[in-house]
């Protein structure tokens, strides 16, 4: 299925933004002296008019992912193939995951139902195109937010759902201690990813050579360094957590502590469509606000009898926030209550008494020492 969009991006490459540009059309002062007082004064009387009608055209255009969403009955989310603790499917096809959760949620806040959702794994050199062209409502897969990414896609990060950075693991027998004994091995990178990037920045920085075995799915990679065609694998701190689960022995295989990049992990929708934006950024914020405000998916049923301004403008037993967000105004409680708050989810999922065990890191909340930030529900 497809929605329909109007193709915001703008030209991918400078030079083709240079060959789209058009000379403004400059005003003559000869063509504009033949204009009337009385002509020049109905142009301008027009112009709220005109203004108006725009506006009102306008209005349902950028409302449209919304609707689409509500008369669809569902949520189409694109996630990856198959990653332990952020997207993977069980033996009756059934997704779980932290990106998993993120459209679970945005379903309940909907829908009051966090089955609402449809998934689409995308591969990563597909999946901008994918949300590009309407194939999905947004995109939860673990990417990571560059400045290009939204210029040249026509595409907008709605909020850091991970604080990540990449790094690499390796085989223990290569017997290293520190990416920069890594000079003149072979890598297995994902082609379309930060990864290759980061590679390059890395070693031309640090005047070391590599050698690289590119391949499009993360299976071939996994089987690849797996059997020993490249030496390390470097990606996302946390994809490298869950796929060293899927190697044959996991123990002979160690993650160096070297993180080399910034990898802000978040969904994305399309530009030109504030309402969703809107619902999505809000859909993060509020799992981290309820978590700073103590109200979980446990909790959640006193959290509606309290008294506290903060935890009932979260629950929405004061104000309409939610209305005016295009939802019903529980739809932070509805949230909460079937998918649970950004602690439970990343506990659940990736957390220290997950398979993946990763610590909270840079995800603490900030009044605990991490960066997760929500601005407030008022
Ligand atoms: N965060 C990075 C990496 C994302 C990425 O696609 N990583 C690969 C692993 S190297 C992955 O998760 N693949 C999963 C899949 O293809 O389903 C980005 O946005 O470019």
């Amino acid at each position: 299925m497809s929605i329909d969009l109007p193709n915001p991006s703008l030209p991918a490459s400078p030079s083709a933004a240079g060959r789209a540009r058009r000379p403004l059309p400059i005003p003559q002062p000869r063509a504009r002296s033949r204009w009337s007082f009385r002509g020049r004064f109905a142009a301008w009387a027009s112009l709220p008019l005109a203004l108006a009608s725009a506006l009102a055209v306008a209005a349902p255009a950028a409302a449209q992912t919304l609707n689409a969403v509500r008369e669809r009955g569902a949520l189409v989310c694109g996630v990856s193939h198959g990653l332990i603790g952020f997207s993977s499917q069980d033996d009756k096809g059934n997704w779980s995951g932290f990106d998993v959760d993120l459209c679970r949620a945005i379903a309940a806040a909907i829908f009051d139902d966090a089955g609402k959702v449809r998934f689409v794994p995308l591969d990563a050199t597909a999946r901008f195109a994918a949300l590009k062209s309407g194939a999905v409502d947004v995109l939860s897969r673990n990417s990571t937010w560059t400045m290009s990414r939204e210029t040249t896609f026509g595409l907008i990060f709605a909020a850091v759902t991970y604080y990540d950075g990449q790094g690499f693991l390796v085989h223990k027998a290569l017997n290293v201690e520190s990416a920069l004994e890594l000079d003149g091995k072979s890598f297995c990178l994902q082609t379309g990813t930060t990864g290759e990037l980061n590679v390059a920045d890395y070693f031309r920085a640090n005047n070391m050579t590599y050698a690289t075995v590119e391949l499009a799915s993360l299976d071939e990679i996994l089987k690849a360094y797996d059997a020993g065609h490249c030496d390390v694998f470097a990606t996302d701190v946390s994809q490298l957590h869950a796929e060293r689960l899927r190697l044959a022995k996991p123990d002979e295989h160690v993650i160096l502590p070297d993180v080399i990049s910034k990898e802000p992990l978040g969904p994305v929708v399309r530009q030109g469509d504030d309402q969703w934006f809107t619902i999505v950024k809000w859909t993060h914020f509020a799992m981290v606000n309820a978590e700073e405000l103590g109200v979980s998916s446990k909790t959640i049923e006193r959290a509606m009898q309290s008294d506290k301004p903060e935890v009932k403008r979260l629950v929405g037993t004061a104000g309409n926030f939610g209305e005016q967000a295009g939802l019903s105004n529980d739809w932070a409680a509805r949230i909460v209550r079937l998918v649970g708050n950004y602690g439970e989810v990343f506990e659940r999922n990736i957390g220290t008494k997950s398979r993946l065990g990763i610590p909270r890191g840079l995800n603490h909340l900030w009044t605990m020492g991490g960066i997760q930030y929500a601005p407030p529900i008022r």
